[in-house]
């Protein structure tokens, strides 16, 4: 049933998990490397498993042009800790920071910036957490995350957009992520949501917002369903236009996005 597996001895199976699949594929030669073309030679879906899919089980992976992964993005970290090459340059720079002169302000200094951001669909943003205390900016831990039923959360991404949240993002470290379908989609920090770090990005000319009604938490219903933003969250979405984003192109952040709209 598995011509591949079947033909590949144990010892090329061996030489493939010892120096890694993806670069084995240049080193074996003949009806090994010819097998793992794939394509054009009938063999389609048969079930095989992924140990061994080499080529194959890349591409099941990454589904994304550029093996961005549509649900985990694409972790940059610092040289330090392996300096995986990030696998395409992104189109769009959102810094994740604290700014420590703003400590007093509503938000308290938490912030995407840009706020507001205009991609067309199948773009490439880059959440860059870059310590630079001479600018007044710290990194701070942080997430980017869809609001999505994935997280307990009201959906406030296109029907069609997979949910997707990176890791905690520290110093030095970035995430990228490709937005694909068109939309807006509305994005919070984790750990500081409820202080107003959150954004929104337009993908394409798509500008609605009827994400529908949600609850707060409270007495009388401690778990409503969907539980939409928190705290100056709401304040920030507010003031975050999706036709005056696709307008501008980018909203800087700026304190202004954490006050009531007047
Ligand atoms: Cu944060």
């Amino acid at each position: 049933m598995d011509r591949t597996t079947d033909g590949a001895s144990p010892g090329r199976r061996t030489l493939l998990k010892a120096i890694g699949a993806t670069t084995a594929i240049p080193l074996v030669g003949g009806a090994g490397a010819a097998a793992q073309q794939g394509g054009g030679d009938g063999r389609g879906g048969d079930g095989r498993g992924d140990g061994d899919r080499g080529r194959d089980g890349d591409r099941n992976r990454c589904r994304q042009q550029g093996c961005i992964h549509p649900f985990s993005g694409f972790t940059v970290l610092p040289g330090e800790y392996g300096g995986i090459e990030r696998p395409v340059s992104a189109d769009y720079t959102v810094e994740t920071h604290v700014e420590l002169a703003d400590a007093e302000a509503p938000c308290g200094g938490f912030m995407f910036d840009p706020a507001g951001l205009a991609v067309r669909p199948g773009e490439t943003v880059l959440f860059e957490g870059v310590d630079n205390l001479a600018n007044g900016r710290i990194a701070g831990d942080h997430t980017v995350t869809a609001y999505a039923e994935a997280f307990d959360r009201q959906r406030r991404i296109p029907e069609a957009a997979t949910p997707f949240s990176s890791p905690m993002i520290g110093p030095e470290v970035s995430w990228l992520y490709r937005f694909e379908e068109p939309g807006v989609y509305d994005i919070y920090c984790g750990p500081h949501e409820e202080l107003g770090m959150v954004m929104r990005v337009v993908v394409g000319d798509e500008t609605a917002t009827d994400f529908g009604e949600t609850a707060m938490p409270s007495e009388e219903n401690p778990d409503p369903t969907p539980i939409g933003p928190f705290g100056a969250a709401n304040t920030v979405f507010a003031n975050l236009d999706p036709e005056a984003i696709v307008e501008n192109g980018a909203i800087p952040w700026s304190d202004d996005l954490c006050s009531s709209p007047s």
